[in-house]
């Protein structure tokens, strides 16, 4: 694990080598200098450029940014274009027949789909859903496993200028009813199942329970991709085969025209209180930071293999597997399955199969990659790698010298990329052919993009120090608000004791003398579980959801070796506190319980059992102290204000 010394103690410097500083888009330092300085000195100009030269509009912007209503931001608002068009009908002429998704299944069987396979495919599935009356401005929720379908599911909405959401696959029928509920969705496009790991997980199921809870009688439509073929029940009159709604379709659909700050989706994310955020995302700001930081930051070639491994139901997912990747035009590798299956060598033999150049994943995969075989990727051709991209949580100088050793030879650069749901795409990050890495280091800003450290009442706290990380000028890929709540948006991301006027990004950070940025961290109720994140109110609010059994619950965060962070809860029950076979049952239970409420990466790695929690006269769980029991330290906190001092005794005891 990272620890803070062997992070301030870091003193490599790994320079971008000669060949990869010459064939880059962004050549150089001074070139990356160069555009820095260009944003400073005009602003709005740097970006308009870009908007101009980078999208299709289908009706030019005059205004590029307004800040008027800050911190609702508007960019390129009087500009019209449409996201599916700018992803797929801009290569029809110039590359129809190149691969444009590349996709291996669990079991490895390959199917590829070029670009005007792409198109023609999300062209009838459009046609489809506006057969069933959806709208643009409607919204549309999305469950399905890594598939080309699944692209085709996103990119279909945005055609037809409807909002989708997607819920990551591994999310419960609780979590997706009060995301059909908060989103107001009309329609929900999942499939039978899909294969992990030589496992078949059921997906309609999910969808028919979370139906079951009730609330989610807006939805009159349900289009079920089949993958697996298994048994699923179909309602009549709501639920349609994928196959049987596309069967005559046309293969084209002319795009619907949105202006740019039209929603292209919400995406659901933790926050510091128990309800989760539905981040709203544009259309026009955002696809262009989508196409930029796929040029500058995985200096996207023409030639270029690209493979991004997460989740479409991550932000990741979004925007460096469904729009950045087909935007720029490139052919990229979609993947079913595991990391670990059938075995630990399965990226490496991918990159191999299919000469991957830029490779892009967590370091939870890179560490747990480790630990199942060091020497794996010395089985394997990976000569084909150029750059090597990490996203999702710090990633620790041990797993970043492996990372660039074992796995990129010792000649690609690390991409280690800051960002966050609410960026949009990456905002502090090395550029592969100018940087100089440092390992643990996500490096710099890019260009346009102006962030700095700051202490609690929101003054810069200079080089070389510790503190909150802000973003002090708007950027086009922000988030817009929270879906239905502008107030939580203003009081989550600019609040008063920053003077409203400065992003709160939630983590925290220090730079070095050189100016290089290292995130320290959350500095919110949030934890980082092998990259997702996870609100502990979110877990402690599915806890005591329980109530025939839980009295009360409290959440906090470990590090953790593998997955960075875990989840450890403190429960008192109803009953008695339990002991021995007694409290394994009961902590299995609750186990079970989360996965059922939230999903499986929610579950809780320790359970401890307390006749009470430590808390304050005002009665205040005392979080910190529960944060030390959870890490094995000893308490050194001050502990006289507690009612009852023997439970932390009881809390030392871990099942
Ligand atoms: C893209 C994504 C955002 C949070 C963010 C931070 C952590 C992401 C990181 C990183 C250090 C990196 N994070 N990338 N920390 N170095 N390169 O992960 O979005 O799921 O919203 O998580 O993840 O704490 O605030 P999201």
């Amino acid at each position: 694990m990272s620890t803070i010394e062997s992070v301030l103690s870091e003193t490599r410097v790994f320079p971008p080598s000669e060949t990869m500083v010459k064939q880059a888009n962004i050549s150089g330092m001074a070139a990356y200098e160069a555009m820095c300085k260009e944003a400073e000195r005009d602003f709005e100009g740097f970006w308009a450029k870009l908007a101009r030269e980078t999208l299709l509009w289908h009706k030019p912007f005059t205004k590029t940014l307004d800040e008027s209503n800050a911190p609702f931001f508007r960019w390129f608002h009087d500009g019209e274009l449409n996201a599916s068009y700018n992803c797929l009908d801009r290569h029809l002429k110039t590359q129809p027949d190149k691969v444009a998704i590349l996709f291996e299944a669990d079991d490895g069987k390959i199917t590829k789909a070029t670009y005007k396979d792409l198109y023609h495919r999300v062209c009838q599935l459009a046609n489809a859903l506006k057969g069933m009356g959806v709208k643009k401005g409607d919204r549309v929720l999305i469950y399905m496993p890594m598939s080309i379908e699944a692209v085709c599911a996103m990119q279909a909405c945005a055609r037809i200028g409807a909002t989708h959401s997607v819920v990551f696959g591994g999310f419960s029928a609780k979590s997706v009813q009060e995301r059909v509920i908060d989103a107001g969705a009309i329609a929900i496009i999942t499939a039978d199942g899909q294969f992990r790991g030589g496992k078949e997980i059921a997906l309609k199921p999910v969808i028919d329970e979370a139906f079951a809870l009730g609330g989610c009688d807006g939805v009159t439509n349900v289009i079920v991709y089949q993958r697996t073929g298994s048994q699923v029940a179909m309602q009549r009159g709501r639920d349609t085969w994928w196959h049987d709604a596309v069967k005559d379709q046309p293969l084209d659909c002319e795009p619907t025209w949105v202006d740019a700050e039209h929603p292209l989706f919400i995406l659901y994310t933790s926050g510091s209180t128990g309800k989760p955020k539905g981040v709203q995302h544009s259309t026009g700001g955002y696809l262009l930071w989508a196409m930029l930081t796929m040029r500058w930051v995985f200096d996207t070639k023409p030639n270029d293999v690209f493979w991004c491994t997460a989740d479409v139901g991550w932000v990741t997912g979004h925007t460096y597997v469904c729009y950045g990747p087909t935007a720029v035009g490139t052919t990229q590798v979609v993947f079913e399955g595991v990391p670990t299956y059938p075995d630990a060598g399965r990226f490496w033999k991918m990159i191999q199969d299919h000469k991957v150049n830029v490779f892009y994943t967590a370091p939870t995969a890179i560490r747990s990659l480790i630990k199942a075989g060091p020497d794996l990727p010395k089985k394997y051709d990976l000569s084909s790698l150029r750059i090597l991209g990490s996203v999702g949580e710090p990633i620790n100088p041990e797993a970043w010298m492996w990372y660039y050793t074992t796995v990129g030879n010792s000649k690609c650069p690390i991409v280690d990329t800051w960002w966050q749901t609410e960026t949009g795409g990456h905002l502090i990050t090395p550029l592969p052919g100018a940087t100089p890495l440092k390992p643990g280091s996500c490096t710099m800003p890019l260009p346009g993009i102006v962030t700095d450290i700051v202490d609690e009442t929101g003054n810069s706290v200079g080089r070389g120090k510790g503190g909150i990380l802000v973003i002090k000028r708007p950027w086009p890929s922000m988030i817009r608000t929270i879906w239905g709540d502008p107030e939580r948006f203003k009081k989550s991301y600019y609040p008063e004791d920053f003077k409203g006027k400065y992003y709160l990004a939630g983590d925290g950070a220090s730079t070095d003398e050189d100016g290089y940025y290292r995130i320290m961290g959350r500095i919110d109720d949030v934890l980082n579980v092998s990259g997702h994140r996870l609100g502990t109110m979110e877990i402690e609010s599915a806890l005591v959801a329980n109530s025939k059994l839980v009295a009360e619950a409290a959440v906090v965060g470990r590090p953790d070796d593998l997955t960075g962070e875990a989840v450890c809860a403190f429960v008192v029950l109803k009953g008695a506190r339990p002991t021995g076979d007694e409290a394994l049952k009961i902590a299995k239970e609750l186990r079970e319980w989360v996965t059922k409420e939230i999903g499986a990466i929610a579950k809780p790695k320790d359970i401890r059992f307390g006749d009470n929690l430590p808390k304050t006269r005002s009665g205040k769980i005392m979080r910190r102290l529960l944060r030390s029991i959870a890490k094995g330290e000893s308490i050194t906190q001050d502990v006289s204000t507690l009612e009852n001092p023997a439970i932390l005794e009881q809390l030392k005891q871990n099942l």
